[in-house]
């Protein structure tokens, strides 16, 4: 996407002096939407929630039992990403077992509300199933597991699915692959990366396959190794299409102000490129409410990320990690952190809300 910058500036300048609480009490009534407000071809997406730390929560699962949330996630987004129910743990819980209920219903979902689906993920060093992080399998039995999930997975899906994260947080923050929690690059060394893509792609020709991690979200040591693995698998005629920046931020830190630079040189390489997971964490004021600043300075980095994706031609993917305080992975897994999203636990918008809508209308006009 490339926008007219001008015009895209003017307004996210008017839409972070928004009044705070521009929502009425009943939070999504005004007719505007996301996914409307897109320019053509855009996909703005969110994680679906359930599984992984949603299990541990006081409430049942929200994609089935959160009407509220079911209608939201329907209106205002073109793409959806299961958020843990497409990993390892939940879809293949046993070694001869798929469980494909949960990811089933979301695709289904998406289709009915006229969404794509990001598919997330197949080779990743968390959140694998106990039977094969403790089995004892010889190198050739874990090549067999791998191509025979990505082979099933994908292939259920086939033509369903717009991009897969096929190969997840392949390197550590020192650029280095993780040569040791990875199950996969440890036991059967870093060319089965090359080999996962194509297994996918021989499942599901149509799909865009990704690598996908966090922090690279600037120029640094581990977005230079992707850039220098893109163009070794390039070379090899391996079927990457693919490279996306998670985007989990803080307002701890400044905003990744590289990040287009960033983006544009994966698209020079030929890739296209995303968002995939973006949320703005803050600390936890006292009191317990954001205040005023706080949140203009969230909805900042919410315009921002949006800004770099749109004005890179091949950016067509923009993914909030989930829209509502309510589901967020990050009070559970930061101390002291939390109201990343954009909308409250009770779905009213919030300024990074209004920000990434009148950016995206912007970018529609331009
Ligand atoms: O949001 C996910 C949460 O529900 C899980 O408990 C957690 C377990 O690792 O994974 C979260 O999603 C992660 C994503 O799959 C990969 N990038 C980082 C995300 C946040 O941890």
């Amino acid at each position: 996407m490339r926008p007219v910058r001008s015009a895209i500036a003017a307004l996210a300048t008017a839409a972070l002096s928004l009044p705070l609480i521009a929502a009425a009490p009943h939070s999504d009534a005004q007719p505007d939407r996301l996914r409307s407000a897109a320019p053509e071809g855009f996909f703005v997406g969110t994680a679906v929630a359930g599984g992984g730390h949603h299990l541990e929560q006081d409430y049942p699962d929200p994609f089935t039992h959160d009407k509220e949330y079911r209608r939201i996630l329907g209106r205002q987004f073109n793409s959806v990403s299961p958020e843990n129910q497409m990993k390892w743990e939940f879809i293949h819980p046993e070694r001869d077992r798929y469980d494909f209920g949960a990811a089933d219903a979301i695709v289904a979902f998406a289709e009915k509300h006229g969404q794509v689906v990001r598919g997330h993920t197949l080779l990743w060093h968390s959140q694998n199933p106990q039977w094969l992080e403790q089995g004892d399998f010889s190198k050739e039995e874990l090549r067999g597991i791998l191509r025979e999930h990505i082979t099933t997975v994908v292939g259920r899906y086939a033509g369903r699915i717009q991009q897969w994260d096929v190969a997840n947080e392949i390197f550590d923050d020192q650029g280095r692959l993780r040569t040791q929690d990875n199950i996969w690059i440890r036991e059967l060394g870093p060319g089965i990366v090359a080999d996962a893509f194509r297994w996918a792609h021989e499942a599901d020709p149509e799909a865009k396959l990704f690598l996908n991690d966090y922090n690279v979200e600037s120029v640094n040591t581990k977005s230079n190794a992707y850039h220098a693995l893109v163009q070794d698998l390039l070379k090899q005629g391996v079927p990457v299409h693919g490279f996306s920046a998670q985007a989990h931020l803080s307002t701890r830190y400044g905003f990744p102000g590289d990040l287009e630079a960033n983006l544009r040189r994966f698209d020079a390489l030929g890739l296209e490129t995303a968002i995939t997971e973006l949320d703005v964490r803050m600390d936890v004021p006292e009191g317990g409410v954001p205040t005023e600043a706080q949140q203009r300075r969230q909805a900042e980095y919410y315009q921002r990320a949006l800004s770099a994706c749109l004005a890179v031609d091949g950016c067509d993917s923009f993914t909030i990690w989930g829209f509502t305080d309510k589901y967020s992975w990050v009070p559970v897994f930061f101390e002291g952190e939390g109201f990343a999203n954009v909308m409250t636990d009770d779905f009213v918008r919030k300024p990074a809300f209004y920000a990434l809508r009148d950016t995206l209308k912007a970018a529609r006009k331009g």
